[in-house]
């Protein structure tokens, strides 16, 4: 027999319960990029100090995300309980702390960049549907406790009210979760959308031009087993995003303004952009959050419009400096004005590896410059460039302790042998990929066991702006030994062995690897 007590708790569940996911409904039917949970998500992180945000990015990967997500169900099933012990204590106890967290939600709501007053409707009705919910349930369990207190005739149906208003609850909260889903699923109409897109060929294609039936220019593979593909697949791209729910943008209303120090303002629509001269490019992406050897990186063929003929029509005043790009969620980058101006191919881009930017990767509309760390250039869900000057404005990283400037640093990675790696002796092939993106990778040097640098065999690299293959072929005897690697930039630039940590522009030092010969 089910104490009351333990009812009370069960009470406080339901009533929670049956809040929060009618607050999901209501967000994903009225403001799908913001929704309660999210909401307080995001706020949370904001106000986590730098360090923290580090420390969850290299423990958890991008899957910060739902770390955070998790400590915020177990706040709610731990504060649930408690609004219905509280209550069944004291009335409007319980109440009055739900109506607390309403009116937090309903702030970290309106601290979004992407929510509206509309976006409110969400918290209001997570709030008043749980204080109903308590309410009812736990007057019905003090109601059945009184008959029983009393051995009346009347606790039997008392009793049998309750649980039905419990079981009830219960089931139209199950439902609700249920249409919750189904309308999120129903904003795959944007994926949909994005499907039937259709790019338009390119005026300019990605040079070298690959040979016929192929992706991967002559020469730029080695085909070294275990080594990373040349061209990362965008399922298989990093992904670093500020924002709990990635924006839903549905691409035939999404438009970006140029605004700022300019001689006039430049509005653009998706349908524009399609229709102007696109040029192809392979660009390879740095997140400065990549730690020496880690995997924050990845190469795409981008499709899109040079950024400097968009700034062109708009006329950049000569005291500008920045560009402030600004995403719908609320992020971003404050980049150089002479990276998107100078002759390399900075893009506003539609397109990568020949299909529609992925949602995660910025749909319909991201930046991408070469040489620059993402965090300082590659704005996803990009919605206006502002003109302007680092004097005057600060980026989403600037602000949170990372530098304002962001050139990569040359870097390489050793992909094979692994760390740990038992490889049989004899010749043992050690490779890897390095990058120093605009300046290019001139080579690539390694080294067994703190011996002399030897070259390694490099590939053809595609273009500067993109990461490069190399593999050297070392006799070795059993044992354990330890590899490094280090890359020596167009510009004589040596990759640096000190090691340095990535806040706040960006790591350094020579990737370590050790392994078995057997
Ligand atoms: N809107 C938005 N754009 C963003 C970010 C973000 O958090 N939000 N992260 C930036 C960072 S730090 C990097 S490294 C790149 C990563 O791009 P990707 O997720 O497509 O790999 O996007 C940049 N653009
Ligand atoms: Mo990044």
């Amino acid at each position: 027999m089910i104490r009351r007590r333990t009812w009370a708790l069960a009470c406080g569940v339901l009533a929670v319960a049956l809040g929060v996911i009618s607050g999901e409904l209501a967000a994903a039917a009225l403001s799908p990029s913001v929704t309660p949970v999210s909401a307080v998500g995001s706020s949370v992180i904001d106000v986590l100090p730098p360090g923290v945000k580090d420390w969850a990015i290299a423990s958890f990967g991008t899957a910060d995300k739902t770390v955070f997500l998790i400590t915020i169900a177990v706040l709610i099933t731990l504060v649930a309980p408690a609004t219905g012990f509280l209550e069944y204590r004291r009335r409007f106890a319980g109440r009055a702390v739900i109506a607390g967290f309403g009116v937090l939600g309903a702030v970290a709501v309106a601290s979004r960049p992407q929510s509206s007053l509309v976006s409110l409707v969400a918290p209001v009705v997570a709030a008043v549907v749980a204080i109903l919910v308590l309410n009812a349930l736990v007057r019905a369990l003090r109601t059945w406790s009184r008959e029983a207190d009393q051995r009346r005739a009347e606790a039997a149906p008392a009793r049998r009210r309750f649980l039905q208003g419990a079981g009830g609850a219960a089931i139209v909260a199950a439902a609700t979760g249920v249409a919750a889903t189904g309308v999120r699923s129903s904003q795959s109409a944007v994926a949909q959308q994005r499907s039937t897109i259709e790019l338009p060929t390119p005026t300019v294609t990605a040079a070298p031009p690959p040979p016929e039936g192929s992706f991967i220019p002559e020469g730029a593979d080695l085909g070294v087993p275990g080594i990373s593909d040349l061209v990362t697949a965008n399922d298989d791209f990093y992904r670093i995003d500020t924002a709990l729910v990635v924006p839903v943008i549905d691409a035939s209303t999404w438009s970006l303004r140029v605004t700022g120090l300019v001689d006039r303002e430049v509005e653009i629509t998706f349908d524009e952009l399609l229709a102007l001269p696109l040029v192809e490019r392979y660009v390879t992406l740095a997140c400065v959050s990549n730690t020496v050897g880690g995997d924050l990186t990845g190469n795409a063929r981008w499709l899109g419009l040079p950024v400097r003929l968009l700034l062109a029509r708009a006329g950049v005043r000569p005291e500008a400096d920045m560009v402030l790009s600004r995403s719908v969620d609320g992020f971003t980058a404050g980049t150089p004005l002479e990276a998107l101006t100078d002759e390399r191919d900075s893009l506003l881009a539609v397109g990568m590896n020949g299909e529609p930017l992925p949602v995660e990767h910025g749909f319909p509309v991201r930046l991408v410059v070469p040489g620059l760390y993402g965090f300082v250039s590659a704005t996803k869900w990009v919605s206006e460039l502002r003109v302007t000057r680092f004097a005057d404005d600060k980026a989403y990283w600037s602000t949170r302790g990372w530098s304002e400037r962001g050139p990569v640093k040359t870097s390489s990675r050793i992909d094979v042998p692994r760390t740990n790696a038992s490889v049989p002796a004899g010749d043992v092939v050690v490779g890897g990929v390095a990058w120093a993106q605009h300046r290019g990778v001139e080579a690539v040097e390694v080294r067994v066991d703190g011996g002399a640098w030897q070259r390694a065999e490099l590939a053809r690299p595609i273009s500067a702006d993109t990461w490069c293959q190399y593999r050297a072929t070392l006799p070795l005897g059993s044992g354990t030994h330890t590899v490094q690697s280090r890359a020596t930039d167009a510009e004589g630039g040596l990759q640096s062995d000190a090691f340095v940590d990535p806040a706040p522009d960006g790591a350094e030092g020579l990737h370590t690897v050790t392994f078995t010969v057997t």
